[in-house]
């Protein structure tokens, strides 16, 4: 399939580094193995392109692709991790530590650029004609460190340093045009391989240059500093990725961005598409279908409307009629702050033309539902255009063939309350897309021997491209299996407890329960809670130095939107809470607390093989789905959550005896909050009191920020929101029955490896294989192997 890794590897590194392959660097040696990837697959990445081309695509457009490093995915996709450790080995260099060299392209914020990235893997290794479309951004995610346990951001300019995995495509650049601006798109494609398969997908990344070296008549006029600002002002386009996850930011940046990349986008497939079918553009959706991922590339409506109309003259019906059955629409929350609405004065100013079109849009849909009879205050609810603004997600709705949710409950509440008016017009358009994570990077790749002892048991590596083959294995968890299974994980948490040592410098044992809560940082999410239950613990343990506790560690990673004041006190918080126990000389002997800086796919890939214990305890009815539940599944961890998102499906999937599920459900939660009174939990609750005292009494330092006590605040006082509006004091007593429950069980080992063994051979309907052949129905795509 490939060429020889070992012949190419060491010309490669002399092309990269200018020395000889032993004398150069592990970033030079991760330089030069990476291009001799590229090198291995281009032929074939060629062939698929081509095949693709030609026949009906489906094109996946989103602002984020958190695709995290590459070279270790492809080398493990193409089989070649054994040939490119012994290339490297062969003067004298360690595969592990070149592979630590790479950097994360972190183009995306959390599950929703993540989803992604595993949709891209499982459309490659479906051999699915499938493209994926985003930003360029020249600064992923921001880099987070802490300071005085204070989150601090700092930018990342993740390819600055040279990055093989993406090549120019000087060839295939496009013109943007704004009102103010014209901007050239250029693309960046990234090679996608799949696991067994020698089709090898895209996704195409596009950057924003000016359309001219200089403005030479600006720079020969002695208005040199225009001439650079001009650039400046173009470049900023694709400069930086939002670091908002679920909340929305009405920058008028961003939403150039957003037009950015979808113009450029469907410009090139309307091309291709006049290239291989003819002018006549009425054909186009037999083509090609576009899935919308959430509402950041909905302005690809209006603007396939202004090419079918102005660029090839198709009527207003001909071209709404292409428009809406080439468009599909993902919804990946409930929660108001996340909708995205734009000031109509931000279009008119960017894009008039655009701006007409939307009126158009918001007219004709206004007058067809009239003639369906529906309320003239339904109508103006749900209108494109209401309360002069742009809804972007309603755009989404009347324009799209399809709608979907990210989790079964999700679907449940979009088609109930959040979508309830749409609902009731186009039931037939709603559909539910349970997410799921790719086996590849997130076992296989990351869980090697967890992936050796699969292989052994289930007979072949079948399972990486199969996951759903595991289920036929329940009955295989013989008492030696289940010895193995501990005997991984252990390996894996020993690992983790270096990797910890050497990345925060704290000692934990590796003999601990591994209690883990990773994702951003979001007062749904609740970190809080867990942050109670530790605080809680600490007290117990000082309280009665005699109480049994079995050790542990809490683990957290999360990364807070800058400007998220209340978030950011949480994190100042856990990480004094951590202080206070990892300093104590008698707790920490039992409880340590690690807050994992700058939590990022890499980092994720270290964590969750060597987790005991996941927590996904968001509010019932506020996580969608939730990603890293299906991760940690595949790994063995037990799941500590809510009734929230996919954890219904988890625990469905497992049984209940398999997972630990405490808290009020979403069905539950508007009657308990009719009568709910977060200070009657404060004095009544066991533990609560000292808990909450601990923000304003001394006991914790917030370094005289005010933080804790806002924290505070949030609970008892109702401001713009009610108090304590994701239900922490509500469920803490639930909460922290099951975690000491789940903490007792795990002294019986083997009861604990059978639960864990039941939730990897269950978590075959969690690959995003799965939730991608689901989709290809929708999109109506068969799979086009090259070979
Ligand atoms: C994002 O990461 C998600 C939803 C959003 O609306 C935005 Br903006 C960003 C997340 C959900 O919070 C998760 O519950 C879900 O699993 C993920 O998207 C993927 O669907």
């Amino acid at each position: 399939m490939t060429k020889n890794l070992m012949a190419t590897v060491p010309s490669q590194i002399r092309a990269v580094s200018g020395h000889p392959a032993d004398a150069s660097t592990p970033m030079e040696v991760w330089q030069g193995l990476s291009a001799a990837v590229v090198d291995a697959i281009a032929d074939d990445w060629y062939a698929t392109t081509r095949a693709y081309r030609a026949g009906r695509m489906e094109h996946y457009f989103s602002a984020e692709f958190l695709m995290g490093r590459a070279l270790l995915n492809n080398l493990t996709n193409l089989g070649l991790v054994d040939e490119a450790r012994e290339a490297v080995g062969a003067f004298g260099q360690d595969l592990s530590e070149i592979l630590e060299q790479e950097p994360d392209a972190a183009l995306g914020n959390g599950g929703l650029g993540r989803l992604a990235a595993c949709f891209l893997d499982s459309c490659a290794t479906l051999d699915l004609p499938v493209a994926g479309y985003g930003i360029l951004y020249r600064y992923g995610l921001f880099k987070q460190l802490f300071s005085d346990g204070f989150q601090t951001e700092h930018p990342d300019p993740w390819m600055e340093e040279g990055y093989p995995f993406i090549i120019r495509r000087e060839e295939c650049a496009r013109i943007v045009r704004y009102n103010d601006l014209t901007v050239r798109a250029v693309p960046y494609d990234m090679p996608i391989t799949g696991y067994g398969t020698r089709n090898v997908g895209t996704l195409r990344l596009w950057r924003a240059e000016s359309i001219e070296e200089f403005d030479y008549e600006a720079f020969n006029s002695q208005r040199f500093t225009d001439a650079i600002v001009e650039r400046e002002r173009t470049a900023d386009i694709s400069r930086v990725l939002y670091p908002n996850d679920t909340t929305y930011e009405g920058k008028v940046l961003r939403v150039r961005q957003q037009y950015f990349f979808c113009s450029a986008s469907l410009q090139e497939i309307v091309d291709n598409y006049v290239a291989h079918h003819g002018a006549d553009l009425s054909g186009f959706a037999e083509f090609n279908s576009i899935q919308l991922n959430d509402t950041h590339p909905v302005l690809a409506i209006p603007e396939l409307m202004r090419i079918l109309l102005d660029e090839h003259h198709l009527g207003w019906e001909e071209a709404w009629e292409v428009v809406s059955t080439t468009f599909a629409y993902t919804n990946h929350t409930v929660l108001a702050e996340a909708l995205e609405t734009w000031e109509i004065s931000i279009f008119e100013k960017l894009f008039p033309r655009i701006m007409e079109i939307v009126r158009e849009i918001d007219r004709r849909f206004r007058s067809d539902l009239a003639t369906r009879g529906i309320d003239p205050a339904t109508i103006d609810y749900i209108a494109p255009i209401s309360g002069g603004r742009i809804h972007m997600a309603w755009i989404a709705c009347y324009a799209s063939y399809s709608i979907n949710g990210v989790a079964a409950l999700h679907t449940e509440i979009l088609k109930r309350d959040t979508l309830k008016e749409w609902y009731a017009i186009w039931p037939e358009r709603f559909n539910n897309k349970t997410n799921g994570v790719t086996p590849r990077r997130w076992l296989r790749q990351c869980n090697p021997r967890l992936s050796a002892l699969l292989d052994e048991v289930t007979g072949s590596d079948a399972w990486v491209r199969d996951l759903s083959a595991l289920q036929d294995f329940d009955g295989a968890a013989t008492d030696a299996v289940l010895d193995r299974l501990a005997e991984v994980k252990r390996a894996n948490k020993a690992d983790f407890a270096d990797w910890i040592k050497a990345r925060e410098g704290i000692e934990i044992d590796p003999d601990a329960i591994f209690d883990v809560q990773i994702k951003r940082l979001h007062e749904y999410k609740r970190q809080l809670l867990n942050a109670f239950y530790i605080l809680d613990l600490y007290f117990r343990m000082k309280e009665d130095p005699t109480l049994a506790v079995p050790p542990r560690v809490f683990i957290f990673g999360a990364k807070a939107a800058p400007g998220y004041i209340r978030a950011k006190g949480i994190i100042k918080l856990i990480n004094t809470i951590g202080e206070l126990i990892n300093n104590d000389p008698v707790v920490s002997k039992t409880l340590k607390v690690v807050f994992v800086h700058n939590y990022n796919v890499s980092p994720a890939e270290h964590i969750i093989p060597a987790a005991d214990v996941s927590e996904q305890i968001s509010m019932a009815g506020k996580e969608a789905s939730g990603t890293s539940n299906m991760k940690f599944m595949m790994n063995g961890a037990l799941t500590l959550g809510t009734l929230d998102g996919a954890n219904v499906e988890i625990l469905d999937a497992v049984g209940p005896q398999n997972a630990y599920i405490f808290g009020a459900t979403e069905d539950e939660l508007p009657a308990l909050r009719e009568s709910y009174d977060p200070a009657w939990h404060y004095e009544n609750v066991p533990g609560l009191k000292r808990v909450l005292d601990a923000l304003i009494d001394g006991t914790l330092d917030d370094n005289g920020s005010g933080w804790f006590a806002d924290l505070r605040r949030s609970i008892f006082e109702a401001t713009y929101e009610p108090a304590d509006v994701y239900y922490v004091l509500g469920d803490f007593a639930a909460y922290r029955e099951a975690k000491d429950r789940m903490a007792a069980d795990y002294a019986d080992q083997r009861a604990w490896q059978r639960r864990a063994w039941i939730n990897i051979t269950r978590s075959g309907r969690f690959s995003s294989d799965r939730t991608i052949s689901d989709y290809a129905k929708v999109w109506g795509i068969s799979p086009t192997p090259i070979a």
